[in-house]
């Protein structure tokens, strides 16, 4: 059951992180005030569901609470006044409270996070998993108040120095017992907090050469660590979605989890393909050399569309950015594919995007979000209108009516050889090939819908 943005209630905050920002509004296009929606509109009712429950928009706590503005040739710029700037547990207990006043001061439904982003390492496992339990109570607490859910939890199997060869494909069993147990505990709170899905996002999975690298082995062990994944989920009652995310290169040189071909070939090939599903961030689809709509496309084909990372790369820069999506034909193309397959639930448009390190200031964050929320907003009324109308979907079926009936027909139904083909074609003696396939005049079309 999804909730209204309207059950959303502020918690009574001792202290308010966001003063000068109260519950960001719907205002209508015509409004000018920046902190306000102009196109989303939670309950509004486009093709018999709200917007809220179409888009089931998530913040980011890594980025949005953690981010620093740093970048490989400069400090930290982001002024987070709530920051002591430590690695304590006090730290990140008030961290929970700015987040949730953040979150439901502009009524996003849920969030998601990795492990170490909420809680800090402690000197052993067994110190970080308490540090871990301690924040995760405050969490639970903060979504009791406030009615914000948890989208997906995961583990963070990149930053720690032990995870520089990878984690569950590390050549180092150790290693990969380590990020085994991580995973577990990361798996038992997400599970504690209501958590819908649980994502694996490949971190240093993958490898910078192959002189050094056992491929196959690699791959083997990865299946492996996810089925036991699946295995300890199921276990404790967890029966969320699992979710797979692409990403061609970036830490590692190059990704197992290339991109959504690669990771069902993977999912298929193992056997995995009954609990996992896909979870398709767009920086990472044009990083791969794909658009966003190519990569939901051929996911949702195939059953295993799960959730999307909602961001955008820069056309000029060549990695991932992770800036918050601004381009109304990307968000008009992603909504046209999660219409067309009824929606993204138990999955979610999770913002995984972070502010410019320009852009220092707290109120930043808003904008942000609201901007991204816009976007996808307008793309979903974009998406229905241009359905509604039928104005791409009539034109593809026309476009393959040789298919439906005659030879083509007897070729949709297996019923032909090439015999019978070459025998038709004999007889015939050429195709007709004359029908246009008016890109242009289609791109118009989207455009009025714009
Ligand atoms: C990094 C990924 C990461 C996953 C979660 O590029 O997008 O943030 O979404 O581990
Ligand atoms: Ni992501
Ligand atoms: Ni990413």
């Amino acid at each position: 059951m999804d909730i209204s943005t309207d059950d959303l209630k502020a918690p009574p905050l001792m202290t308010s992180y966001f003063p000068e920002v109260s519950k960001i509004e719907y205002e209508g296009p015509e409004s000018k005030n920046p902190l306000a929606f102009h196109h989303y509109n939670a309950s509004e009712i486009v093709e018999g569901r709200s917007m809220s429950d179409w888009l089931r928009f998530s913040v980011c706590y890594w980025h949005t609470f953690r981010s620093t503005g740093v970048d490989p040739f400069g400090a930290p710029t982001l002024v987070r006044p709530w920051d002591d700037g430590t690695e304590s547990v006090d730290n990140a207990l008030r961290r929970v409270d700015v987040a949730f006043e953040f979150i439901t001061k502009l009524g996003v439904p849920f969030y998601c996070f990795h492990d170490r982003d909420v809680a800090p390492e402690g000197s052993t496992l067994s110190e970080t998993n308490a540090n871990l339990d301690t924040v995760v109570e405050r969490l639970k607490e903060a979504q009791k108040e406030t009615g914000v859910k948890l989208l997906w939890g995961t583990a963070n199997l990149f930053s720690n120095p032990r995870f520089a060869h990878g984690a569950a494909t590390s050549p180092n069993a150790d290693v990969y017992a380590y990020a085994a147990a991580q995973v577990k505990k990361a798996i038992e709170v997400t599970h504690e907090l209501g958590g819908e899905n649980y994502v694996f996002w490949g971190g240093r999975e993958g490898y910078m050469n192959l002189y050094n690298t056992d491929m196959k082995r690699e791959l083997d062990h990865l299946a492996r660590f996810m089925h036991m994944a699946k295995d300890h989920a199921r276990s404790i009652g967890f029966n969320g979605q699992f979710l797979f995310e692409p990403k061609p290169k970036e830490p590692t040189k190059h990704q197992y989890d290339f991109d959504a071909a690669a990771c069902l070939n993977f999912i298929r090939q193992y056997g995995l393909l009954d609990f996992v599903q896909l979870n398709i961030e767009t920086n990472h689809a044009t990083l791969a050399g794909h658009t966003m709509m190519h990569e939901l496309e051929y996911a949702s084909i195939q059953g295993a569309l799960g959730s999307i990372d909602a961001n955008t790369g820069d056309l000029l820069l060549g990695w991932d950015t992770d800036q918050f999506p601004t381009d109304i034909y990307v968000a008009t193309q992603v909504m046209l594919v999660i219409l067309k397959q009824n929606g993204l639930a138990p999955g979610g448009t999770n913002f995984d995007a972070k502010v410019r390190r320009e852009s220092t200031e707290p109120i930043d964050l808003f904008h942000a979000h609201i901007g991204g929320m816009d976007t996808f907003a307008r793309g979903l009324k974009t998406a229905a209108a241009i359905r509604k109308d039928n104005a791409l979907s009539d034109f593809i079926k026309e476009r393959y009516s040789s298919f439906d009936s005659g030879i083509g027909g007897r070729v949709e139904q297996g019923q032909t050889s090439f015999e019978e083909l070459e025998a038709y074609m004999l007889e015939k003696g050429e195709a007709d090939t004359s029908v246009s396939g008016r890109q242009e005049m289609l791109e118009n079309i989207i455009n009025r819908y714009i």
